[in-house]
């Protein structure tokens, strides 16, 4: 493969500070050597910037401007970096999901080829600027892919991304017009009750085998805390009750036996909350299997 890093020192997704330090504490805990040492080329691009913004104060909505700044660079950035590898974003808020999946369409559309949007989260992200109960964007992004009403200001999405493109998983906090809107839908949903009981390898391999068969591109958003707090504990959101390292790491590993990554977000890691950096070494360790770190050879199997 041919990596290439983005640093997006994006905070404006919601109100506490810090996501800004993600992609240095990426670089520091050895994301370019990890991939390098696997056999892939890696170039870091440095850090991607905000398009210019006034920004104004809004009642409930906190820093809508910057976010449509960086919504109009990224989505410029991921369509620009995709024509050349494999880009990977390191976060930054969730908020840059609203540019770098838009840049993905972008890319795909142009490839005349369907997009499809993996989504590891404890939350949905699935509002819009007006159900956000908290008035924070960086839980918006699928709502604004998807086409949902409310995103004035922001960039055209054009064509928006079918529902059934689209899995969620890890999920065990969901807010009440989320889930409303969520369930007239046919996004794949997995909560963290589904993971218990059938296991994670399950829902994501019926999802990976419906891109395939579909010759699809496949963009990537993990947020930090679709991890337990306990193994994960830089973010701002924690919720007891997440995906263990291993379901973590099979994850990236059939993502990377699939073949079908095309980029990939890294988000809401903080690490001024982070315990030496714990986080966002185990951030940069599940990258790895995602691409290609593993234990032992194995034959592909088939769930
Ligand atoms: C919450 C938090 N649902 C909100 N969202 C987060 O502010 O709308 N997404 N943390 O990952
Ligand atoms: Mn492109
Ligand atoms: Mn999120
Ligand atoms: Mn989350």
């Amino acid at each position: 493969q041919n990596c290439i890093l983005l640093g997006v020192p994006l905070d404006s997704g919601k109100r506490r500070r810090g996501c800004l330090m993600g992609p240095d504490a990426y670089r520091t805990a050895g994301l370019e050597r990890a991939l390098r040492d696997l056999g892939h080329t890696v170039v870091d691009r440095g850090n991607v910037a905000p398009a210019p913004y006034h920004a104004q104060e809004h009642e409930k909505l906190h820093a809508l401007e910057e976010t449509i700044a960086w919504t109009e660079s990224l989505a410029a950035a991921a369509d620009a970096a995709m024509d050349d590898g494999l880009p990977i974003f390191m976060g930054g808020d969730h908020a840059l999901a609203l540019g770098t999946v838009l840049g993905a369409m972008r890319h795909a559309d142009k490839a005349e080829r369907p997009l499809f949007v993996l989504w590891l989260d404890a939350h949905t992200d699935f509002h819009t600027p007006q159900t956000s109960d908290t008035g924070n964007l960086h839980g918006t992004p699928l709502g604004y892919v998807t086409g949902r009403e409310g995103f004035d200001g922001f960039p055209e999405v054009g064509t928006p991304l079918p529902h059934d493109n689209i899995a969620m998983i890890g999920l065990r906090s969901v807010d009440a017009l989320e889930r409303a809107a969520l369930q007239e839908t046919t996004v794949t949903y997995v909560d963290m009750r589904e993971i218990d009981e059938s296991g994670i390898a399950k829902p994501l391999q019926r999802f990976l085998d419906k891109v395939a068969a579909a010759g699809g591109m496949l963009h990537v958003s993990l947020d930090v805390d679709f991890l337990d707090p306990s193994v994960a504990p830089a973010v701002g959101t924690t919720v007891p009750g997440g995906a263990t390292v291993r379901e973590g790491h099979l994850v990236m590993e059939m993502l990377h036996d699939s073949g079908l990554m095309t980029s990939l977000d890294l988000v809401e890691l903080n690490p001024f909350l982070d315990e030496r950096g714990r986080t966002a070494q185990l951030m940069v360790d599940l990258t790895a299997s995602a691409f290609g770190r593993r234990v032992f050879d194995r034959p592909t199997r088939a769930y």
